[in-house]
């Protein structure tokens, strides 16, 4: 039996899914007693540090918690888990960290893109009872603006590099914890899983394969969800986001199959979008609820939902907010929610007074889950001007002239899946969303999605150029030879496709034979 300490924040259910399907059991926290008399205690932090240390408190299982840590038995800790061992963080430096291991926790200063997000290797400094069974040249899913720093070389288990080279996990007797998410890292994170779970007899100590650890370029396979006219929910892929063919919509498959055929063939995240999402309200689509359970229950790779995350009042008038609709997707399997429509919305308000509300939903919800869990999925149409100052809009000097010959253009932001253009540019909406506390932006191009035609390098250029969190290419991949374009052209982190894997013309695994050797990926 596991015990799990869930503090309410993030999503634990991958955790229990992952540890189940290791043929073990899991008990959830419910009091400090259950901490006092557990025999092996799984702690997977989520969010931010100060909300985290805070919800400790309230719960009264502080105590119990260093009383465990005290008496030496199997614990392991996960991304906040690891870093709530330490004394403070920057992130909350009024409140203290738990003290059980000397050093602190501090934001990455360095020029690569924060939140460190995706897959990455370690560096081997100890054996350890967990390794057996893991070759060293594994990529383990990293999601984090913080890292620990130890007083003292003695617990640290395994390093990583990005930007610097920053402790990834700790060994001190039987405590162990990760910065990365093993629930989340695949079939090497489930092996590290299982030696936790079921201790090998004997340490093993990895053999380093390269001298630095890289972060690899992702590849995202994405799901467009919606309901056909029968009532049922499928993937349905868009040509310039028109899904219907013949007045039908495009049946591609079904959700959860295609889910866990990409997690086979190697896909480094999932991302479902709830197309029709701002049209009907969420939680009433209990079916989506229902795709991210069923597929979290096998799938160990980062999944994110979009699609109507917004505050919403329902017909007996009761009001939800945005921050509830996105808990409800953390608690059944998501580890990010993607806003889109309401994105631009929150943007229009900010920029007319300059001044953050602290109550949208991309504030309230990083606020709670943290930055990371936070992406702003963005839907731009190209709009070609004459000349650079026609517009005020981020515009930029394109090598693909409009159909008059325009040499400029800029990209409007659209919601309601590109039905409405907005007065605002896709560069601004990225610049305001990420000051607000977005952690990704999901880059699409309406002109290019669906035509096959190869991502829009100029588009991806301009908002990447403007922002420091990650940005993931979307739409228009066609062929591999796009992936590696896309991948070398710009600073894009990981490159989103759809059509291509769903009409099974490129699998997954071709995309990454085909980066082998040019991009950094994982295998
Ligand atoms: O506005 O917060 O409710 O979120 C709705 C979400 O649904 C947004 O993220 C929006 O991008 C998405 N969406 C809305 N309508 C459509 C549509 O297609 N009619 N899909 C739509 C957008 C774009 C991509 C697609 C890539 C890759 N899909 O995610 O998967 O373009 O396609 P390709 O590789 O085949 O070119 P809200």
């Amino acid at each position: 039996m596991i015990t799990l300490l869930d503090y309410g924040a993030g999503n634990v259910r991958s955790v229990i899914n992952a540890i189940e399907s290791l043929g073990e059991t899991v008990k959830v926290v419910t009091g400090g007693e259950d901490i006092l008399s557990a025999e092996k205690l799984v702690f997977p932090g989520v969010g931010a540090f100060g909300n985290m240390m805070r919800i400790l408190h309230e719960k009264k299982y502080v105590e119990p918690l260093l009383t465990y840590l005290g008496s030496d038995r199997p614990f392991l800790g996960i991304c906040l888990g690891l870093q709530a061992l330490f004394d403070y963080s920057e992130e909350a430096p009024d409140i203290k960290g738990l003290g059980f291991i000397p050093g602190t926790v501090k934001r990455f200063s360095i020029d690569l893109s924060v939140p460190h997000i995706g897959w990455n290797g370690l560096n081997y400094k100890q054996p350890s009872r967990v390794f057996p069974g893991l070759q060293g040249s594994e990529k383990f899913y990293f999601v984090h603006s913080y890292h620990v720093v130890a007083n003292d070389p003695g617990p640290i288990l395994t390093t990583t590099d990005y930007g610097c080279e920053f402790v990834s996990s700790i060994q001190k007797g039987n405590i162990m914890a990760t910065q990365f998410h093993p629930e989340k890292s695949g079939r090497a994170g489930l092996r590290l899983l299982q030696n936790f779970l079921q201790p090998p007899a004997e340490p093993v100590r990895c053999v380093q394969t390269s001298r630095k650890t890289v972060l690899a370029k992702r590849i995202i396979a994405c799901l467009d969800v919606r309901s056909n006219d029968q009532g049922d929910l499928v993937v349905t892929k868009g040509d310039q986001y028109d899904v219907r063919e013949d007045g039908d919509v495009r049946n591609l498959g079904q959700p959860v199959e295609l889910a866990r055929r990409y997690y086979q063939e190697g896909a480094d995240e999932i991302t479902f979008l709830n197309i029709t999402g701002f049209r009907d309200f969420p939680l009433e689509d209990m079916p989506m609820l229902e795709i991210l359970r069923q597929t979290s229950r096998n799938v160990f790779v980062p999944l994110t939902i979009g699609g109507g995350i917004r505050d919403y009042t329902d017909t007996d008038g009761r009001k939800y907010s945005a921050l509830e609709v996105a808990t409800e997707y953390f608690r059944s399997g998501a580890d990010k929610v993607s806003i889109g429509s309401d994105a631009v919305i929150i943007a229009e308000d900010y920029l007319k007074t300059g001044r953050p509300t602290g109550r949208s939903a991309i504030e309230e919800i990083a606020r709670v889950y943290g930055n990371q869990a936070v992406v702003v999925s963005i839907d731009p149409r190209r709009v070609y001007v004459k000349a650079p100052a026609e517009v005020k809009h981020a515009e930029i000097e394109t090598a693909r002239p409009g159909p008059d010959g325009e040499r400029y253009c800029w990209y409007q932001c659209t919601i309601k899946g590109g039905r409405e253009g907005r007065d605002l540019d896709a560069v601004t909406l990225a610049q305001v969303c990420e000051k607000l506390g977005a952690g990704e932006i999901l880059l699409n191009s309406i002109d290019r999605d669906g035509t096959n035609l190869g991502f829009d390098l100029e588009l991806i250029n301009a908002v990447a150029a403007a922002v420091t969190i990650p940005v993931i290419a979307s739409s228009g991949a066609g062929k591999v030879e796009h992936f590696y374009e896309v991948f070398t052209a710009t600073e894009a982190e990981a490159a989103l496709a759809a059509g291509i894997f769903h009409r099974r013309e490129i699998p997954i695994g071709d995309v990454k034979n085909y980066l082998a050797d040019k991009v950094e990926t994982r295998c």
